[in-house]
């Protein structure tokens, strides 16, 4: 299918469109910028709520339960389970697909799994695309689900404008590793799994904690969820709202989200010159000869490497 007549049927909102153009994204495809330059162009209103947490923390569960009340609600919803650790697109987190397959045949939600594997090393990058392919195609609500809390979830969860981190009861030794960390990544702190024992100190740890970083606007609320049966979901659901209501009168949203954009011009052309480089080294004979030297061992790479990119920049 021709770009144009993909995008269209893209517009027409032709599921089978935006899940070949999602493909197009993850593979960081020839035609990419193209696409996105034009779905990006159209203003859409959707929100993004990130869901991260060690694996096995009942992510997916929390996920699904909440997609219930947001389709309740009359929202459609996006869903992207990331899984870095996966080097298989879809592979690791099939028991998501397994999971949600409530959904299946819902037409208002939409699930979408991305491995390490077809990102091509950019993950965050990747995750911000299909997050605006997404949004560009209508869904309301995005829910981003990644796994770990570490530096991807930072880069990932900058893109979420609400992200809830969640941990279970066992998780006391994560809290005290990762203090700072955690108080940078979320807005909403959920402890899963609270019909298992020592759920409440985990709660009184992490309040306390909320409390000693003090002086900011948005206090941290941490809930006890049970989502296996449904329980403290809807006090999720609301908490997630609340913080919506928040950020919308909050004057430092602008602020961040145009640094947001200034890394993301900085990324994006990076990955168009990484293109462009990539092309003129593999189409010039002159470059190919040194490349050839250095296969039989007459040229040491890092000779090789600059002599290509002074040919380049000439
Ligand atoms: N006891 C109990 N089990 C739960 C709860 N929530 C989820 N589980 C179970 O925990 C297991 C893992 O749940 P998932 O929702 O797949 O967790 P996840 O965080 O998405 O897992 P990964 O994506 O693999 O990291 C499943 O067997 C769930 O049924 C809960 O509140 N209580
Ligand atoms: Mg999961």
């Amino acid at each position: 299918m021709q770009t144009n007549e993909l995008l269209n049927s893209y517009f027409a909102n032709d599921i089978r469109a935006l899940a070949k153009i999602l493909t197009i994204v993850e593979s960081r495809g020839a035609d990419l910028e193209d696409i996105m330059s034009k779905i990006v162009s159209k203003e859409t209103n959707s929100y993004c709520i990130g869901i991260t947490g060690p694996p096995g923390a009942g992510k997916s569960t929390i996920v699904d339960k909440l997609t219930h009340i947001l389709r309740k609600e009359g929202s459609k919803v996006g869903i992207v389970a990331i899984d870095p650790s996966s080097p298989f697109s879809g592979g690791a987190v099939l028991g998501d697909r397994i999971r949600m397959q409530d959904h299946a045949g819902d037409e208002g939600v939409f699930i979408r799994s991305l491995g390490s594997r077809g990102s091509h090393g950019g993950l965050s990058r990747a995750t911000r695309d299909i997050v605006r392919v997404m949004s560009g195609f209508g869904f309301d609500y995005i829910i981003v689900e990644t796994v770990g809390v570490g530096q991807t979830e930072l880069d990932i969860m900058e893109l979420a404008d609400t992200t809830a981190v969640i941990l279970v009861p066992e998780a006391g030794d994560t809290i005290q590793t990762m203090k700072a960390g955690l108080l940078e990544i979320a807005d909403i702190f959920v402890i899963n799994k609270s019909d298992r024992p020592g759920a409440d100190g985990i709660r009184q740890g992490l309040t306390a904690l909320v409390e000693m970083s003090g002086g900011k606007k948005w206090k941290i609320p941490v809930i006890k969820t049970d989502a296996l049966r449904t329980e403290g979901i809807e006090e999720l659901y609301s908490m997630i709202m609340s913080h919506k209501d928040f950020l919308e009168n909050d004057p430092k949203r602008r602020e961040h989200k145009a640094k947001i954009r200034e890394a993301e011009v900085v990324q994006i052309t990076i990955e168009q010159f990484e293109k462009v480089l990539t092309k003129k080294i593999n189409s010039r004979s002159a470059v190919a000869t040194l490349v050839e030297k250095v296969k039989v061992g007459k040229e040491n790479p890092y000779t090789a490497a600059s002599n290509i990119l002074q040919k380049i920049i000439k």
